[in-house]
């Protein structure tokens, strides 16, 4: 093999199709890891291994070993559950994990802190709930996003019902997770993986399909993009996209966020072939050298996109026609009660960061499961990492109504930018994070939003978004205040997002601590008070004022003016 082959290629390819010696590493009693290999093949089976960061520093002084746990990610297309699974998911998320349940940015929940010896149970039990966790992570199709607001129900049960299939069609067909956690027996030989190879990816792969007006999933952020055109409800086909992504390394300047191209429109019939035909490309082309350089968005540039388009129709067998026009006018979720064209109505809630927990002295956990012992719809994870309690008949409203507000679970005192702000996961979980993120961002925001009301500016609903890292878990890239987290207490500061998920930001300020931080939003809130056109949104303020430029071709203009 090519010595310059990154080494995650070698332990996916002697990996026999995602086994590795996971067996042997979970039961291993000396230590609570895996073995380094088996920590990069778990990935595919949907955990990672973490340690306590907080305990760090302590353990090492007594040559204590980190203190190992476990996050495991499921796979739940487009974020759905029925209550039944949510009682499963809340009961294992307090016996198993943390205590909480973490709803996350992709639609869909993890848990952290599970011991090594509790994962098999926990893979199990999940299963048993018709959930799974293949492809929760690693280097394959991630779990695919889906707008979640029944608004439309027809329209939208059918639009999701193409995300499911996608996802599932682009599973990993290793026997692999059932033979190891659901003790399925072991294939005699002869497996192959006819989408992904033996290698797999060379990185991760995202989807996302989206509800036009709404870009609640971020469609443009994503690996692969399917925007679904209707007419008079009736689904027509979808415009493809690809080539979005967020990662980038500081002061990498060849690495940088991208949102995805228009590659065109098809009809829904051919949409599977499309996604096998992308991700094929990608598999084949994609760089399987450098892991930073090695999403589609970076295949991409390499290929150009016209010979990319051209290669993904000769594998599809598809001509894509040219993109139908569409508009996004939102980003985020519409909280409170919404009715649908059923007569059901709907009701999202707004979890803080996607943590839900009893700690703090709230109660949400037990609220919701409250309503998941009577609820006889469904529950949808949102990519804001929210919840929407749907598909609940007339009689059913007022009950739901007085538990959700018994349990403090209604945002009717949040102000519109907390709502439609997020922040990831961070420490002490993220083995990535040089900063805080969930857990700072809250108080952060009460000085924002003192700050927002000074000025007067307090009913825009500013879409913030913070990260631990340069990674982007929180999709900061394209926030019309992206937070990105440089080292302790500190922040890179970008602007200029639309509102719409149609633009990305660009850095403004470097390295920022809190009052650094709070003093040049002061400055920017009065300017934007003060000189803002009517229903003229922050982050287009910024652009028009000349404060950042718009970033017009990233792979050559995103870092220019730093
Ligand atoms: Fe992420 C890695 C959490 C959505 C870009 N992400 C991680 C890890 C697994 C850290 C690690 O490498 O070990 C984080 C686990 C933290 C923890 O303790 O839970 C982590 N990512 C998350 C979640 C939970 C954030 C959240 O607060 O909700 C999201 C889980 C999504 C899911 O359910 O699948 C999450 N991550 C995203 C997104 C947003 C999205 O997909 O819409 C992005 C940006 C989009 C993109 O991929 O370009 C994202 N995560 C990354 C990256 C950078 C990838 C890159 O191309 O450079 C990493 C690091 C990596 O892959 O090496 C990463
Ligand atoms: Fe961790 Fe960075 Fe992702 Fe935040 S953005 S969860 S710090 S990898």
């Amino acid at each position: 093999m090519d010595s310059k082959i990154n080494p995650n290629e070698i332990i996916k390819a002697e990996s026999r199709f995602l086994r590795g010696t996971l067996r042997e590493s979970i039961v291993d009693p000396v230590t609570g890891a895996l073995s380094p290999d088996d920590a990069q093949i778990s990935k595919f089976h949907g955990f990672y291994e973490q340690d306590d960061r907080d305990l760090r520093l302590v353990r090492q002084e007594r040559f204590l070993e980190p203190f190992y746990s476990f996050m495991l990610r499921a796979r739940l297309p487009g974020g759905i559950c029925t209550p039944h699974q949510w009682l499963v998911i809340d009961a294992l998320g307090r016996e198993l994990g943390n205590g909480s349940i973490r709803l996350t940015t992709r639609q869909t929940f993890q848990f952290h802190g599970i011991l090594k010896r509790q994962l098999k149970p926990l893979i199990q039990r999940i299963n048993q709930a018709m959930i799974d966790s293949i492809g929760g992570c690693g280097d394959v199709n991630r779990n695919v996003l889906c707008n979640p607001n029944p608004e439309r129900s027809g329209l939208h049960a059918e639009v999701h019902r193409w995300a499911k299939r996608i996802s599932e069609h682009l599973l990993p067909k290793t026997r692999a997770y059932h033979e190891i956690w659901l003790d399925g027996e072991p294939v005699a030989g002869g497996e192959s993986e006819p989408i992904y190879g033996e290698t797999y990816l060379p990185r991760k792969f995202k989807t996302a399909v989206a509800i036009p007006p709404h870009n609640d999933v971020d469609v443009y952020t994503n690996d692969l993009g399917f925007v679904a055109i209707a007419q008079e409800e009736q689904l027509e086909g979808f415009n493809v996209l690809a080539g979005g992504g967020m990662g980038v390394t500081h002061d990498d300047t060849t690495t940088f966020p991208r949102l995805a191209d228009e590659l065109g429109f098809i009809r829904p019939d051919q949409t599977l072939a499309v996604a096998e035909a992308v991700v094929t490309v990608q598999r084949d082309f994609g760089n399987r050298i450098s892991r930073r350089h090695a999403r589609l968005k970076y295949t991409i540039e390499k290929m150009g996109l016209e010979n990319f388009k051209t290669e993904v129709e000769k594998r599809a067998g598809v001509q894509f026609e040219p993109p139908r026009s569409v508009r996004f006018t939102t980003q985020g979720d519409r909280y409170g009660w919404v009715r649908n064209e059923n007569g059901n109505w709907h009701l999202t809630l707004y979890i803080e960061n996607g943590r839900v927990s009893d700690s703090d002295g709230s109660s949400m956990m037990t609220g919701l499961r409250k309503i998941a012992e009577i609820h006889q719809g469904d529950f949808r994870i949102t990519p804001n990492q929210n919840l929407i309690v749907a598909g609940i008949a007339d009689y059913d409203k007022e009950l739901i109504d007085s538990l959700a507000r018994q349990y403090g679970l209604i945002a009717d005192t949040e102000s519109p930018t907390r709502l439609a702000s997020i922040a990831c996961v961070a420490l002490p979980t993220c083995p990535q994070a040089m900063a805080e993120a969930e857990r700072y961002f809250p108080d952060l925001l009460k000085k924002v939003e003192h700050l927002a009301t000074q000025h007067g500016i307090d009913d825009s609903a500013i879409v913030m978004r913070m990260t631990g890292c340069p990674n982007g878990c929180a999709r900061p890239y394209v926030a019309e205040i992206g937070l990105i987290g440089k080292g302790p207490g500190r922040y890179n500061l970008q602007l200029g997002g639309d509102g719409t998920g149609q633009r990305l930001n660009r850095l403004f300020r470097k390295n920022l601590n809190e009052s650094e931080l709070l003093d040049t939003l002061d400055r920017l809130f009065r300017n934007y008070s003060t000189h803002r056109k009517q229903d003229e949104r922050f982050g287009d303020y910024v652009i028009r004022s000349g404060l950042v430029k718009a970033v017009v071709n990233p792979a050559e203009d995103y870092h220019a003016t730093e």
